[in-house]
């Protein structure tokens, strides 16, 4: 259950980490898709969105006010940015331990492509 995002709380391995608290900890995706490319991690260890409970509430919204900081302190927040959570082999989560990814810094198209 434990990944790599443990340490990276922990603060064992590095990483650009650019917010934490009791809760969050949010820190630059080693692979950024876009100018801005940050994940905003629970400190506690959740594998995917199907784990969350009713107890983790308070977590969750820590995410999403989170998120909306970091988005201001990256002078994103006016033209707009995306915030994606992968759940599960379809979602195409690869690390599980439960985060967001705050995607902006230009303009990121259609979420997803239609294929008709
Ligand atoms: P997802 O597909 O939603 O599980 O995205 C996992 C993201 O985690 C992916 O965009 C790359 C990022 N990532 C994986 N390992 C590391 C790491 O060691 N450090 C950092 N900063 N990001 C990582």
């Amino acid at each position: 259950m434990t990944t790599i995002f443990s340490k990276i709380i922990a603060g064992e391995i590095p990483s650009d980490t650019v917010y934490q608290d009791d809760l969050v900890t949010a820190f630059r995706d080693i692979n950024p898709v876009a100018p801005t490319h940050i994940l905003i991690v629970p400190n506690k260890e959740i594998p995917t969105v199907n784990d969350i409970s009713e107890a983790d509430e308070a977590m969750v919204g820590r995410m999403l006010v989170v998120a909306g900081k970091i988005a201001k302190q990256e002078g994103i927040a006016e033209d707009g940015y995306r915030l994606i959570i992968n759940c599960g082999r379809d979602g195409n989560q690869e690390v599980f331990h439960l985060h967001m990814h705050l995607l902006g810094g230009h303009n990121l198209g259609p979420i997803i492509r239609r294929r008709n």
